[in-house]
């Protein structure tokens, strides 16, 4: 045997790992200011999540490093290992803990998800339509008006976002909402946001593209109620029948809302 392990200090170990790797991360500001109802509940769940990475981080390389140091072959030592079959209580311990952890993240996570997804009776309803390598937008409730490369939407007000792509796998992204869904050719996608600051903000395509994917981008304004009735009456395209024919031609709408029966 080799003695009893050192169980408090390799714990103060990771603990001190964990608060410093913690300190350090959580002080980073990832993805910028906060510009929606949803932005605070997804960063708390970031950093929630990265305090519990960090503590298995720093579990699994201290007990490495004490493994390394304490039990290296010394000089001139040629023998086998010990013969050693398993350890039930370490088992245990290391399946509980882990299943512990990833219950704990699914179930907030899906307690943030269902939070800010929420339907809201006075939804506004953007289509987006992605393809090889721009952004437009259309706006069924105003005339089916269409606008290119620029999306606004009004402040406080929630939006559903309808993701049409064209082609290949597209990505919207606006790192200050925090939202981040694929557009997936031939079926609806949709995004829920509610943007709860005004600016004026980039939508981003995160989904590696083709050769104008870093070029993929839209100038995103949210604006007053009244400044965005203003802006959409004064679009003078409509969204072309062949976008149109596409979002009829999509198979599926993905998620299907709650309470419609869908699989
Ligand atoms: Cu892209």
């Amino acid at each position: 045997m080799y003695g009893r392990l050192p169980i408090a200090k390799m714990l103060a170990a990771t603990v001190a790992l964990t608060a410093t790797i913690s300190a350090v991360m959580l002080s980073i500001n990832w993805d910028g200011q906060e510009a929606s109802t949803a932005a605070p509940k997804i960063d708390d769940l970031l950093n929630v999540m990265i305090v519990l990475s960090a503590f298995v981080f720093s579990l699994v390389v201290v007990m490495l490093f004490y493994a390394l140091y304490k039990f290296r072959a010394k000089p001139g030592d040629e023998s086998d290992g010990e013969p050693i079959h398993g350890n039930t209580r370490l088992e245990v311990a290391w399946t509980l803990i882990p299943t512990i952890i990833v219950l704990f993240g699914a179930g907030y996570s899906w307690s943030v998800l269902s939070d800010i997804e929420k339907p809201a009776d006075d939804a506004l309803t953007v289509d987006v339509f992605s393809q090889q390598f721009a952004w437009s937008f259309g706006y069924p409730e105003n005339r089916g008006a269409w606008s290119q490369g620029e999306l606004h939407v009004p402040l406080d007000r929630q939006v559903d976002f309808k993701m049409h792509a064209q082609d290949v796998i597209h990505s919207f992204w606006v790192p200050e909402w925090r939202i981040k869904k694929d557009n997936v050719p031939g079926i609806t996608t949709t995004a829920i946001v509610t943007p709860d600051k005004s600016g004026t903000y980039q939508l981003i395509c995160t989904e590696l593209c083709g050769f104008g994917h870093a070029s993929m981008r839209a100038k995103v304004v949210v604006e007053t109620p009244a400044g965005f009735r203003k802006w959409v009456a004064g679009l003078k395209e409509k969204v072309p029948q062949s976008l149109v024919e596409s979002i009829r031609r999509d198979t599926e709408s993905n998620p299907v809302p709650l309470g419609a029966g869908g699989a």
